[in-house]
């Protein structure tokens, strides 16, 4: 974590989210379901009204006035990503729908036609279905086999494990930067070093970092990564695939139409150049716009001082919930994961759990958060998940507590 890191003014920046002032039955929301989706600060809002209140058009196809604003705009909002994670520039940004089209297009773009018997994809237990599914099938269709690290008894990585399953057949690695039910903070950098040993391609899954902490892709050796924009105060509706410039030039489009062509005729047809390739269609405007906006509003904050902001209050929440030992957390110890805690209170299953916390207006998730292989390695078929952000507070960390011993009252 940096040395530079600040507190927060959180009360300053609670004023930023109008959504945050919503009371139910007279009691105000305490929003813990940040890894599902984060909330939207007004400078976002504003984004996506100014664009269609001021220069609603269509890119790149329109000589007239507002299409080129329009243009500028979209196309700069690739460069705000760019920046943001340290990539090089707008030709290794791809806007897509979320994290999940994201590895679907290097899936079928890559995959498909890369892939054959012999072949293996490394993956790890903590995989989101979005890439363990999309993986699975990949190499159903194509001969090859998926692989996974296992996890350690605190819920890491077994590293070591990693280091025999990925070997000179390994084709792609594709692992979760932090995972969304643990919590934990994979050394991702090392499996991109160890992938590229063996000549293999390297695809974090960055949908719990990029919001959440300072993320640089060169730093970590990622040929691709992926994230969404809802997660970090963003709309719906825009995810992004970053990928090494050179990658994309060889891969085949995903999706063919129009947009991501050069010259097309009766035969054949050329390919735009990057990152139009991977646009087919009108693209994700607004959002792309407006993810740019999250981008500004995100560094003004300073992704050093919401990392360090997350770990207190995961800390202190895991602290918290486990005074009682009828809580059992998921994950590492609380110094030392991201902003999310995954638990369980003995006998009262997660479902009920969330509803009683709902009762008292704590909005968390419950289920299997889209991890069904990893909680089967858990033992459980369900838990509990606080996840925070940038605006919650320790009294809002305070209200899960109180709320979970309503539900163990009510329950005992
Ligand atoms: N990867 C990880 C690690 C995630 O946490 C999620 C979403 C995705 C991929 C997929 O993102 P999407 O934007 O394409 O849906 N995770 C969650 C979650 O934990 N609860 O709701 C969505």
């Amino acid at each position: 974590m940096s040395q530079q890191a600040q507190p927060l003014d959180v009360e300053r920046l609670r004023e930023d989210f109008p959504i945050l002032q919503r009371e139910f039955d007279g009691t105000q929301l305490v929003y813990l379901d940040n890894a599902a989706t984060s909330q939207t600060p007004e400078p976002v809002i504003d984004a996506i009204g100014d664009y269609y209140r001021e220069y609603n058009a269509n890119v790149h196809r329109g000589i007239h006035q507002l299409s080129q604003e329009a243009s500028v705009a979209y196309e700069e909002a690739h460069d705000r990503v760019a920046e943001f994670i340290g990539a090089d520039g707008r030709e290794e940004i791809v806007f897509t729908k979320n994290t999940t089209e994201s590895m679907n297009l290097v899936a079928y773009a890559w995959g498909l036609n890369e892939l054959g018997p012999g072949d293996e994809v490394v993956l790890t237990e903590m995989e989101h279905h979005a890439s363990l599914v999309t993986w699975q099938q990949i190499a159903k269709r194509t001969g090859a086999d998926c692989r996974y690290i296992p996890i350690t008894d605190e819920g890491r990585l077994d590293m070591d494990a990693a280091r025999e399953l990925i070997t000179d057949d390994t084709a792609m690695v594709s692992a979760v930067h932090v995972s969304n039910t643990l919590g934990t903070i994979n050394p991702v950098g090392e499996l991109a070093d160890i992938a590229h040993d063996h000549g293999a391609y390297m695809f974090v899954d960055a949908a719990q970092s990029v919001p959440n902490r300072p993320v640089d892709v060169e730093a970590l050796g990622a040929d691709f990564l992926a994230f969404s924009g809802h997660k970090m105060c963003g709309p719906t509706g825009i995810g992004v695939l970053y990928g090494k410039q050179q990658i994309l030039e060889e891969m085949e489009p995903y999706l063919y139409g129009g947009e991501m062509i050069l010259k097309v005729t009766f035969e054949d047809s050329t390919w735009n150049e990057l990152p139009w390739k991977y646009e087919a269609g009108t693209p994700l405007i607004s959002q792309g716009i407006a993810l740019a906006e999250a981008c500004d509003y995100l560094d003004d904050v300073g992704m050093e001082n919401v990392e360090r902001h997350e770990a207190e209050l995961a800390e202190y929440a895991h602290a918290r919930l486990t005074e009682h030992d009828d809580v059992e957390v998921y994950g590492p110890p609380g110094d030392d994961r991201g902003g999310l805690v995954a638990f369980n209170l003995d006998g009262v299953h997660a479902h009920d759990l969330s509803s009683i916390l709902n009762d008292s207006a704590v909005a968390i998730r419950a289920g299997d958060h889209c991890t069904q292989p990893l909680h089967e390695v858990l033992g459980a078929t369900a838990s509990a998940r606080a996840s925070f952000y940038l605006y919650n507070t320790r009294e809002e960390v305070d209200r899960l507590v109180e709320a979970v011993d309503d539900a163990r009252q009510l329950f005992a």
